[in-house]
């Protein structure tokens, strides 16, 4: 290599290197913060220090940024300027009038819905003409709806076509699907290429996007951490993982609390299906107050009962915990006691939790375990649900509003 060439690769590793030391505080909208502040960028969440930004990767595996995007969200709502929104497992921020989105870990959920569509036809035998249809729709509360039409005597490899707003599905199997989002009520188109028999339609399910924050399906990843570790998340979104503490203050914090679901299975329990309870108020404050547990609003059609705000026993029939078991409760690591046992809850049951004198669920604990150190959910005010321990737990929530 001549000279002239090396001196050049030096410029451009050095180049590099003061690109990799600190980067300025503008985001990719040109929008300059000041110190103190935060911004997310490129799957990065940043705070600015001294007008140089230190970023920390959030988990963005699938979807890029995406940068210049108006501040409507799919239902067409708009967004101001410096509000938040989430759209499609991503966190939107608004700045003059665009949005700056970063994936933040998402799963989509299908809640099962009652059929609120049920179509029966029957079509001549000696009618070629395509069949068409048109029904109105009910929503999903404003989010998105699967759809599935099913021919009960399809003959094999016959077209079956489901036409929604527009956007068209096919498939040459018994049943078609398609997710569409509805915001008031909408036609639905249903045909097919060929004469054929019986068939319906239904509403399948409303499609929620949940931001999963805690994920149980193996023991791989090791949940006994300390609180750092907890404050900042582990594992990787798209698997096993903890998000991480002030990223669930931020997307769910006192003045916007999200709803949140808990899915769970037990190999044990009716065979293992899996089981569902939700909150309808979930909040974290902040690390000052060591990320204080605020839940409440307990959905009674839940599967899985009341693990963390069940009032039973004498305390609590006496309201001595105010709100449940562990509503109101600081976070505790084996490294951080924040509880009120005269030791360590964290250390005594191995995970990281809002425990109190210690628990009634324990979904942080050790993989694998039958007992209060496992991932258990207790509910013994309902007869029907035995202590559960979970073999495969997510925690998600929905930022609302
Ligand atoms: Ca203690």
């Amino acid at each position: 290599m001549s000279a002239p060439m090396y001196s050049l690769m030096l410029v451009l590793v050095t180049l590099v290197l003061v690109e990799a030391k600190g980067k300025p505080c503008i985001d990719s909208s040109g929008v300059s913060h000041p110190s103190g502040s935060s911004f997310n960028e490129d799957c990065n969440s940043c705070t600015c220090y001294n007008g140089t930004a230190g970023c920390t990767l959030i988990g963005c595996s699938q979807w890029p940024v995406t940068e210049g995007k108006p501040c409507l969200d799919s239902l067409g709502v708009s967004h101001p300027s410096g509000s938040s929104f989430n759209e499609d497992c991503n966190s939107c921020t608004c700045y003059n009038g665009r949005a700056l989105c970063t994936m933040i870990g998402c799963s989509q959920s299908r809640v099962p819905k009652e059929p609120d569509i049920s179509m029966t036809y029957t079509v001549d035998g000696g009618d070629s003409r395509p069949v068409t249809s048109h029904q109105n729709l009910t929503t999903c509360s404003g989010v998105p709806v699967e759809l599935s039409v099913c021919v009960r005597t399809a003959r094999p490899g016959s077209l079956l076509s489901l036409k929604v707003k527009g956007q068209t599905t096919s498939s040459s199997d018994n049943c078609v699907r398609m997710f569409d989002k509805f915001a008031t009520s909408q036609p639905v188109v249903v045909s097919f290429d060929e004469k054929e028999f019986v068939f319906n339609v239904n509403v399948a399910a409303c499609v929620y996007n949940w931001i999963v924050f805690q994920r149980r399906t193996t023991g791989d990843v090791d949940f006994y951490r300390n609180w750092t570790e907890y404050v900042s998340g582990f594992g990787d979104v798209t698997g096993d993982h903890w998000l991480g503490l002030e990223k669930i203050h931020t997307l769910c914090p006192p003045s916007r609390p999200c709803r949140l679901r808990v899915d769970m299975k037990d190999p044990d329990y009716k065979n293992g299906q899996l089981i569902w309870t939700e909150y309808s108020s979930f909040s974290l404050n902040g690390s000052s107050d060591n990320y204080r547990l605020s839940i409440s609003g307990y959905d009674s059609r839940s599967t899985a009962g009341d693990g963390l705000t069940a009032e039973y026993g004498e305390n609590e029939k006496m309201g001595k915990y105010d709100g449940g078991y562990h509503n109101g409760m600081a976070f505790s690591t084996k490294d951080r006691d924040n509880d009120e046992y005269s030791g360590n809850c964290a250390n005594q049951y191995h995970g990281g939790w809002w425990y109190r004198n210690c628990h009634r669920c324990n979904l942080n604990g050790e993989y694998g375990v039958r007992g209060p150190k496992g991932l258990q959910w207790k509910t013994p005010d309902d007869p029907n649900i035995p202590t559960l321990y979970a073999s495969y737990t997510e925690m998600k929530i929905r930022v609302l509003g």
